[in-house]
């Protein structure tokens, strides 16, 4: 994590304020799953975390969508906001807080902040002309249009020709404050190639953007003249500050940034890196509020090579997906087979394969194996070794060593994929070994040393591997541990204890003679439907 963190005794993490025009995507799914995992982890090393999501539900995208549904635009949201907790519930992530934009509250911190812009003299009235995404709800400029006045990122919608008064904030002001800022603090976008994206953007000039529209109800009324609403993002963006809000406090910019602010990551999609990467930290220099830590766009998923669209009709339904295989199986595969930060793909053979190669055949068969032979030759407890008296060039303990500490800089980095790879490694060289070793021929020879070392030798190094794992699995993690003996939750939120974590990431944790539970297989084979 970057060293300069102004924010270290605490944690705050964002995904995206995801828009209610429909239900939950697999798009917000992977980076909701994503930002849960920095969470846990964080958790797991004792440090308190707020881990923020929720929905975007002003604009005109979404009172076009509930007008297509017959619906007033609140109850719309209401409905569509509840499949958005529903989901996060059943993929187990654990949210601390959930902001939705049509709460009071957010329209309070809005105002207030509105009006710190406003008496910084960074907002004018002016004239917007120009072409408009409303599914994007942003201006394009022409020369990023398609043939026909189409949006890239949405080709089969026109674009809407517009020419309204607006109030628009003074974005060229703060092009040189944001070059130094990008130059003072080379972590702040990641990956590498976003920044260079948003380098590139900036040194071509900035333009001032406008922050209100008229002729819309659905938003926030601006203060001074409530014939115009806030612009969706200006008001969506703000909700990362709402959500830092204790519920009983009352609804400022003080209290909201007292505790969890500034952001330590904003976790988001490469589709929308301009709002946080630029207007973002201009809006808040402009209000005199600190920046965040980092920002980071990951990339888009496809679907069998394809983009994911409903026109094309090849939309995953998350809800589906973690009711079929559960939450742990659909957390791993795309943690695990996509490298963050690039675009990835899913396909239900290769999801079916990879979660019983790794997590029924690797992982659980190889805990469950060993347990067996442990309670068959040790008597049901983690054999009589001490991790110290294990040779420092065993195959296990030479790999499990280092583990700790390259994985803590894996999950640091956002590397997950990388993560597991490792940590797979360990428990693939696990199997391995107990062929090679082959306990039950050192049973026969009675070789009862040497045995009950190579056995607490797997056993470890499973346990580490679940430790490691614990932000991604948790429900593996869990039925390992207790297998093992231990009565740890990873899904109990104040799991993690500094000291304890730097204990358990240390291979030779697992005491001798800790009575084991019963083995029974922590991840059932899946099967394609
Ligand atoms: O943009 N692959 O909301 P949104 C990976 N309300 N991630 C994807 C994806 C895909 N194919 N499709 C979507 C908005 N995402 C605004 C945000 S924030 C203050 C306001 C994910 O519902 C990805 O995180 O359109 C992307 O950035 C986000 O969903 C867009 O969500």
């Amino acid at each position: 994590m970057d060293s300069s963190a102004t924010n270290q005794k605490t944690f705050s993490i964002t995904t995206p304020i995801y828009y209610v025009n429909d239900v939950p995507h697999i798009g917000s799914a992977y980076t909701t799953i994503a930002a849960d995992v920095v969470a846990r982890f964080q958790r797991l090393q004792g440090k308190p975390v707020r881990m923020v999501t929720g929905t975007d539900e002003h604009g005109q995208k979404i009172q076009r969508t509930a007008e297509a549904a017959g619906r007033l635009p609140q109850e719309h949201c209401d409905l569509i906001a509840k499949e958005f907790e529903s989901l996060w519930h059943q993929l187990n992530i654990q949210v601390d807080s959930f902001v939705r934009t049509t709460n009071p509250r957010h329209e309070a911190i809005v105002k207030e902040f509105f009006q710190r812009v406003w008496e910084r003299g960074d907002i004018y009235l002016g004239q917007q002309q120009g072409w408009y995404c409303v599914s994007c709800e942003e201006f394009k400029e022409e020369r990023d249009l398609l043939e026909g006045h189409r949006c890239p990122l949405h080709p089969n919608k026109e674009v809407e020709w517009r020419d309204e008064q607006n109030y628009f904030f003074r974005l060229s002001s703060y092009q040189g404050k944001l070059e130094q800022l990008y130059q003072d603090q080379p972590d702040f976008i990641q990956p590498e190639s976003r920044r260079n994206e948003v380098l590139s953007f900036v040194s071509r000039g900035l333009q001032d953007f406008s922050i209100s529209r008229v002729n819309l109800d659905w938003g926030i009324p601006v203060p001074p003249d409530p014939n115009h609403t806030i612009y969706v993002w200006f008001d969506a963006l703000l909700a990362y500050i709402t959500a830092l809000l204790e519920p009983d406090q009352e609804a400022t910019l003080a209290n909201a940034t007292a505790k969890w602010y500034p952001f330590n990551l904003h976790l988001i999609g490469k589709d929308i890196l301009r709002f946080h990467a630029v207007y973002w930290p201009a809006m808040l220099m402009s209000a005199g509020l600190p920046l965040p830590d980092r920002v980071f766009g990951h990339g888009f998923l496809t679907k069998d090579g394809q983009k994911i669209s409903k026109t094309l009709g090849n939309v995953i339904d998350p809800v589906d997906l973690v009711s079929r295989y559960g939450s742990d199986a659909v957390r791993y595969y795309f943690l695990k087979e996509i490298e963050f930060g690039r675009d990835g793909d899913f396909n239900e053979t290769r999801f079916v394969n990879t979660l019983n190669a790794d997590l029924a055949n690797d992982l659980g068969n190889l805990l469950n194996r060993t347990l067996k032979m442990v309670q068959k030759y040790c008597g049901g407890h983690v054999p009589n070794v001490q991790a110290a008296d294990i040779a420092m060039d065993d195959v296990l303990r030479s790999k499990g060593e280092h583990l700790g500490q390259q994985v803590i800089q894996a999950y640091d980095d956002l590397a997950f994929s990388q993560a597991c790879e490792m940590i797979m490694s360990l428990v693939r060289a696990g199997n391995k070994y107990v062929d090679e070793q082959a306990p039950w021929t050192l049973f026969k020879q009675g070789k009862q040393v040497e045995l009950e070392q190579v056995l607490y030798s797997v056993l470890e190094s499973v346990r580490l591997a679940a430790y490691l794992l614990s932000p991604i699995v948790p429900t593996i993690s869990n039925a390992v541990y207790q297998q093992l003996g231990f009565a740890i939750d990873f899904n109990h939120a104040a799991v993690g204890q500094s000291d304890d974590f730097s204990a358990q990431i240390r291979w030779g944790f697992l005491s001798a003679m800790q009575a084991l539970g019963e083995a029974a297989p922590v991840f059932q084979r899946v099967e394609l439907p």
